[in-house]
């Protein structure tokens, strides 16, 4: 058995942990290698790339949003998209947040080509409620350069400690997919950009507010790769689809 005290990463400094508490969110610079990355876009453009009847149902679009539309939850049939998830500075991050070591319980990898939407303003807790509640997402910038043009993530520092906000309609479809929900009741005004360079981890509360707008870039696209951990002895409880908890090991 691997003790977690002795064994584990430690990536996060004092100060680091003392940012994440008081904004919710904290940033591991070149967290991931750029080889790695470049080794896991190439797998996933291969994958989405191939003739249609030759792509396996979990990872099929139409031939027009190859590339706009998010792969959801790659990493429950494709093991390259699980050892992305199973990161050992993510692993070592997650367990310095949680107290103990977390488990994995949805991924998307985004493409995001120009042109494409970014999602509304959200808490990510609207849409996978967990109990207890214990979920972080680790976003991996798999770009030279995640910015405001090619539709960066923003984030409204603090906003984890206000509790599950109403979330209703999208107002902006020029900016925003339709068919997600968008946080209410807080002057969304106040979202900073979060400027990220490739390899560069984002670790956010499930209580942060968070958004992204369009890619308006000509020839950049916004590829990403996130994950959402639980802590291991707490549950999915609405969401049959990711009730399945994968562990880091
Ligand atoms: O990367 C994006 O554009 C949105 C990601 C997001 O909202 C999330 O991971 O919860």
């Amino acid at each position: 058995m691997i003790s977690l005290q002795s064994e584990l990463l430690k990536p996060l400094s004092s100060s680091q942990l003392e940012q994440y508490k008081r904004d919710g969110f904290v940033i591991i610079k070149n967290g991931c290698s750029s080889d790695l990355i470049d080794a896991f876009n190439r797998h996933i453009f291969e994958l989405r790339s191939a003739p249609l009847e030759e792509t396996p149902d979990w990872a099929r679009t139409s031939e027009k949003s190859r590339y706009s539309i998010r792969l959801f939850n790659p990493h429950q049939h494709d093991s390259f998209s699980r050892q992305m998830m199973k990161l050992p500075i993510v692993r070592g991050t997650l367990a310095q947040l949680m107290g103990k070591e977390a488990v994995c319980v949805q991924s998307m990898y985004f493409y995001k080509e120009p042109g494409s939407h970014g999602q509304a303003a959200h808490q990510d807790y609207y849409y996978i409620k967990n109990d207890p509640m214990t979920m972080v997402a680790a976003w991996i910038a798999m770009e030279e350069k995640v910015d405001e043009e090619n539709g960066c993530l923003w984030v409204i520092p603090g906003t984890h400690k206000l509790g599950l906000l109403p979330h209703g309609k999208v107002k902006n479809l020029d900016e925003h997919e339709e068919w997600t929900d968008e946080t209410e009741g807080i002057d969304l005004n106040q979202q900073i950009p979060v400027i990220m360079e490739k390899g560069d981890i984002l670790f956010f509360h499930e209580l942060l507010i968070h958004s992204s707008n369009r890619n308006r870039s000509t020839d950049r696209w916004r590829r990403s790769y996130v994950c959402h951990y639980i802590r291991e002895d707490s549950a999915v409880t609405l969401r049959e689809d990711l009730r399945e908890k994968y562990t880091l090991i």
